[in-house]
């Protein structure tokens, strides 16, 4: 198998975090999805990583389907409960820790349009799901070491690369370290994880 993703990419990172956990040998490379014609549309109509390209020829993606598939071929670390409401209970987690991304994804590839071009309104709409989203993991979370249960599951791994991702590229200016202390104390918890630090956006 051979992954296509960006370092920086944090639907990527969440891919990588989830081989690494599971233990499964994959390649990776890095591919430049910025022009229009790159190399992962011949995989992924979508043109976007990560696009995860199987032995047999086929492409998965987008990161929550390759997590799924992932988690299913090895029985080593379990990050989806199998349990329906507790995989549901995991799976919103990660569904408001994308969606937090995917607002600030668009916050910033407006920030970077021609001046001119970029319109005010649309970038505070964006920001506005950001901040709600990161309030909301914040209250959700509290003081709790994980995001759903006792123990580590993908709701971890996906809302750690949200705050990893919103930490590197700070959108619409967001300091969440400082403004969620809390948030900031389980990132760093997170961190301790080789899986982790082996992946940090730089
Ligand atoms: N929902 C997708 C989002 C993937 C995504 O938006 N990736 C970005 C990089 S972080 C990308 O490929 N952007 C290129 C584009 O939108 O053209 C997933 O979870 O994999």
């Amino acid at each position: 198998m051979k992954l296509l993703g960006g370092i920086i990419s944090p639907y990527t990172r969440k891919v990588r975090i989830v081989l690494a956990e599971k233990k499964i040998e994959c390649e990776f490379e890095i591919a430049d999805v910025n022009p229009p014609e790159n190399p992962v549309n011949a995989h992924n109509p979508l043109g976007k990583v990560p696009t995860l390209l199987m032995d047999d020829g086929t492409a998965l993606f987008d990161s929550r389907v390759i997590v799924e598939f992932l988690d299913s071929v090895s029985p080593i670390a379990r990050l989806i409960p199998e349990d329906n409401r507790e995989r549901v209970a995991v799976r919103r987690w990660e569904a408001l820790a994308d969606g937090c991304l995917d607002a600030g994804l668009l916050v910033r590839y407006e920030s970077l349009r021609p001046k001119k071009e970029q319109s005010a309104a649309w970038s505070s709409k964006q920001a506005g799901k950001l901040k709600r989203s990161l309030a909301a993991i914040a209250g959700e979370l509290g003081e709790r070491a994980w995001c759903h249960g006792d123990r580590y599951t993908l709701a971890d791994i996906a809302v750690g690369c949200c705050l990893g991702w919103v930490d590197f590229r700070k959108p619409a200016g967001i300091e969440y370290r400082s403004e969620y202390p809390a948030l900031a104390r389980f990132y760093d918890r997170l961190m301790e994880r080789q899986a982790f630090s082996d992946t940090v956006p730089k």
